[in-house]
């Protein structure tokens, strides 16, 4: 690279930044204060407590800036081939906490600032998480990011700043309500703005063919609006080790007014059409699974893709290297659809822009670009219709067409059935005709990952299945993990220590060290540490719903949560058919087996999801008739723990005796939560399903309680034609609690409230609720019977963590880096 200014860059190499982690007492002191006075200009008078948090940040950001510069060099040494992760969100969850373990300062930086007469929890309290994704595929993205970090991994996070993430929700007469989030609101003391990194993105418009000299076709995109994207950096640390950036786009107009528009007096004219083109980076769309057919939605995903590659190839192009030569430099991640229109962008930026071959650029677009697909569930598979993309994007539908016929030709010279070509082909022409991202990713990756063994298995023989006969070596698995420093070390710091105490440090790096602990997995007293850290964990979430929602838990009960989006698939419904069933068991007298238990519900359910909405509804029905019933509210409670996000999670996870994974098998594609559930020394039931699979298969078949169909027994039962009408006939228990439903006893009378969820069941039952129902039912009850035996119940929670060492996310990062990116880790200390 051009040196720009000579001292500058000797001082930089000869004084070379200093290492970021274990600051001393004093250095943590000074630079918080300094940047409290000279960073934010604020005196102890009026500081506030979001004054001293941000103060605390901008100090922590220089450290993790530091590790960032020192990782540069050493890959810039190394000539490595990096990453570029291309995701529509991310779920950092807060930043500040993590940082610090992740440099090694916590205890440190507590005693800073207590002999500041400053409470380091009161701070971490302080801060907004940014809450840029809907859920697991999100946060996923974000625990990739951290074990990228920890393991060196030359990478780059690319994604969206929204300015309004996903929305917070609040009940409203045990209704979701939803209410933006301002999480930008108090500033964001961890990013940094680059104006100067910059680009634009087109949109609209026509093209024009022509000949050149040489008569080479050129085209040339003549678009209607051009609006910015500037890049926002968020240094994300790993452990002890290197920093890499998370680079957000935001958009913003190019010319602040229409000054034509301006000049003739109209002055609201002028700005809207800045606030238009500003408006792609304004909102998360807040559907998870489901977001086919948006226009701003196509806006954004071409926005972000757009600006990342520019800025990939300008990184590339500015070390001197050719593009002919970019898929050896780069891999490209694309996580889901979302960011799949870059196949045709990189096509169009290599042929229209630098002049490249067809041939060549395909080459190397394949090579670039691996897919990871997410979710079988046929609403969730993008489409975008011919005439949408056409019209924001008429040069990428050219391409599109362009890689679809050439494709189709291969398939034809290699007698695929025309039957076979039509389900292959990118377009879609039944009805309307539409775009398949699924195949125009899997087309133009060199690789096709699922998240869980089931999953990847499933996706090539059902979704992908035609791609998955014609190229077997395309495709592959990569178990999701979790990043286990933020959701054991972090979360759980009682238990961390535990473990720590006894074998060491060695698991913050490499989770299937926790092996080491299974000699006390009999061990009395170990078990009673164990079962005692539980407990607190169960306090502190006790006071924290409490606080929330008014209503008081007792830790000394069965702790089950069900804690995630809410969807038909995860049937949060089926749990709550247990809890009626459990209540008029109580109510009937033949309650004496039931161990006392508090169901913990949370999640976000789409604002236009109509059963979604009102299941929440039902759970807080449900849990308002039994909190207040004191003939069976010391053997129960219900609660719905509002506005679930990374931060509570952190709070709910180590309270958990019981996690519930309870999909209908063949949905879930992998689950996360239930691996960080696990972790925390949750016992889950569960279905087969996802990753829930892989998890029985470490922590041992008795460790977990299992039922339910399995995929195969579901697409039968489905073929032979379901029934559920019948199930509810044939099984006393089940009609009672159907019944129930619709009996108004939830309702104040009103019976109609949860006739569509009743009526859904019994007619359709599209997750097969009924026909699992009664399996569900004989395994809670071994879960209660499990939990009479407290050593017992301890000892299959220590089983359960120790085994987890196959689900951090820094063996998926390690697989990853393997078997789809071939990449050498870097790593600086
Ligand atoms: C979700 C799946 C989860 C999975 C996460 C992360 C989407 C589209 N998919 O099962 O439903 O754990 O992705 O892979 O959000």
């Amino acid at each position: 690279m051009k040196t720009q200014n000579k001292n500058i860059e000797d001082y930089f190499t000869s004084s070379k930044p200093g290492s970021g982690l274990d600051l001393s007492k004093e250095e943590i002191k000074k630079s918080f204060l300094e940047k409290l006075f000279y960073g934010l200009g604020r005196i102890p008078t009026v500081a506030t407590d979001n004054d001293y948090y941000s103060a605390l940040a901008l100090a922590v950001r220089d450290w993790v800036f530091r590790q960032y510069v020192r990782s540069l060099e050493e890959y810039a040494e190394q000539d490595s081939r990096g990453v570029a992760y291309l995701s529509a969100e991310y779920l950092p969850g807060p930043h500040l906490g993590n940082n610090l373990l992740n440099l090694s300062i916590t205890e440190t930086t507590r005693e800073a600032l207590a002999d500041l007469d400053l409470d380091l929890d009161k701070i971490l309290e302080q801060e907004v998480e940014p809450g840029l994704g809907n859920g697991g595929l999100g946060r996923l993205a974000s625990c990739y990011l951290d074990s990228m970090a920890t393991l060196g991994v030359p990478s780059i996070g690319y994604g969206i700043r929204y300015e309004f993430g996903i929305f917070n929700q609040t009940l409203k007469d045990g209704w979701q309500a939803e209410v933006t989030d301002k999480w930008l609101h108090y500033g964001n003391p961890w990013e940094v703005v680059r104006p100067e990194i910059a680009f634009e993105v087109k949109f609209g418009g026509y093209t024009e063919h022509k000949y050149d000299s040489n008569n080479k076709l050129q085209v040339n995109w003549i678009p209607d609006s051009e609006i910015r994207g500037t890049a926002y950096d968020t240094p994300i640390l790993g452990y002890r080790s290197n920093g890499i950036i998370m680079r957000l786009w935001s958009a913003e107009a190019i010319e602040s007014f229409d000054f034509a528009a301006y000049n003739m007096g109209d002055y609201y004219r002028a700005v809207e059409k800045k606030m238009r083109s500003e408006n792609i980076t304004k909102v998360l769309y807040p559907n998870d699974e489901n977001l086919s057919g948006k226009e701003l939605r196509l806006k954004q995903q071409y926005f972000f893709v757009s600006c990342s590659l520019q800025d990939i190839i300008r990184l590339h192009l500015l070390q001197g290297r050719e593009l002919e030569n970019f898929h050896e430099k780069f891999n490209i991640q694309l996580n889901d659809t979302h960011p799949s229109i870059a196949v045709a962008e990189l096509m169009r930026i290599l042929v229209d822009i630098h002049q490249m071959e067809w041939d060549e650029a395909w080459h190397v677009t394949r090579h670039t670009f691996a897919y990871t697909n997410h979710t079988l569930l046929p609403e969730a598979l993008e489409k975008w219709s011919v005439n949408l993309l056409g019209r924001l994007l008429p040069r990428h539908l050219e391409i599109i067409y362009e890689i679809n016929s050439r494709f189709l030709n291969e398939l034809r010279k290699q007698n695929f059935s025309t039957e076979q070509i039509s389900r292959m082909s990118l377009i879609d022409d039944r009805g309307e005709p539409s775009i398949r991202m699924a195949h125009l990713a899997t087309v133009g990756s060199h690789k096709v990952n699922g998240v869980s063994a089931l999953h990847s298995r499933l996706l090539k023989s059902m979704v992908l299945q035609d791609f998955a006969e014609l190229w077997p070596e395309k495709f592959t698995n990569v178990t999701n993990g979790v990043a286990h420093r933020r959701f054991l070390a972090l979360s759980n710091p009682g238990l961390a220590d535990l473990i720590t105490r006894k074998i060491g440090k060695e698991w913050l790096t490499d989770l299937s060290a926790l092996r080491n602990l299974e000699k006390f997995a009999d061990d009395k007293s170990f078990q009673e540490e164990w079962r005692n850290i539980k407990f607190k964990n169960k306090e502190r979430l006790t006071a924290l719903i409490e606080e929330r929602t008014g209503v008081k838990l007792d830790p000394s009960m069965l702790f089950d949560i069900h804690v995630k989006r809410i969807h038909e698939y995860k049937r949060q419904h089926l749990k709550v058919l247990h809890i009626l069933s459990l209540y008029l068991r109580l109510k009937n007298g033949k309650g004496k087996d039931i161990s006392p238990t508090s169901f913990i519900f949370g999640g976000k359910a789409a604002p236009g999801y109509f059963m979604a909405k009102r299941i929440i509804k039902l759970i807080t029905a449900v849990a308002d008739l039994i909190n207040n019933d004191p003939e069976v509210n010391k053997k129960l409670k219900v609660v719905f723990l509002p506005n679930f996000s990374v931060k509570l999670a952190q709070q709910v996870y180590p309270a958990a005796d019981l996690s519930e994974q309870i999909s209908m098998a063949g949905k879930e594609a992998s689950g996360t939560g239930n691996m960080k559930f696990s972790l925390n020394g949750a016992l889950t039931i569960g279905t087969l399903d996802g990753a829930n699979v892989e998890i029985r298969e470490e922590v041992g078949e008795k460790n977990f309680f299992l039922f339910g169909l399995t995929t195969e027994e579901v697409q039968e039962t489905k073929k032979a034609g379901y029934h559920p009408y019948r199930i509810y006939e044939q099984n006393n228990d089940l009609r009672e609690v159907m019944d129930f439903l619709i009996s108004g006893k939830l309702s104040k009378g009103d019976k109609e409230l949860f006739r569509p969820i009743y009526d859904n069941l019994l007619q359709q039952d599209p997750y097969l609720l009924l026909k699992d129902y009664q399996s569900y039912i004989e395994a809670m009850d071994e879960v209660h019977k499990t939990w009479k035996d407290q050593n017992e119940w301890a000892k299959r929670s220590i089983l359960n963590v120790i085994n987890m060492g196959k689900f951090s996310s820094d063996r998926s990062i390690s697989d990853y880096c393997e078997d789809i990116w071939k990449v050498e880790t870097v790593k600086v200390v």
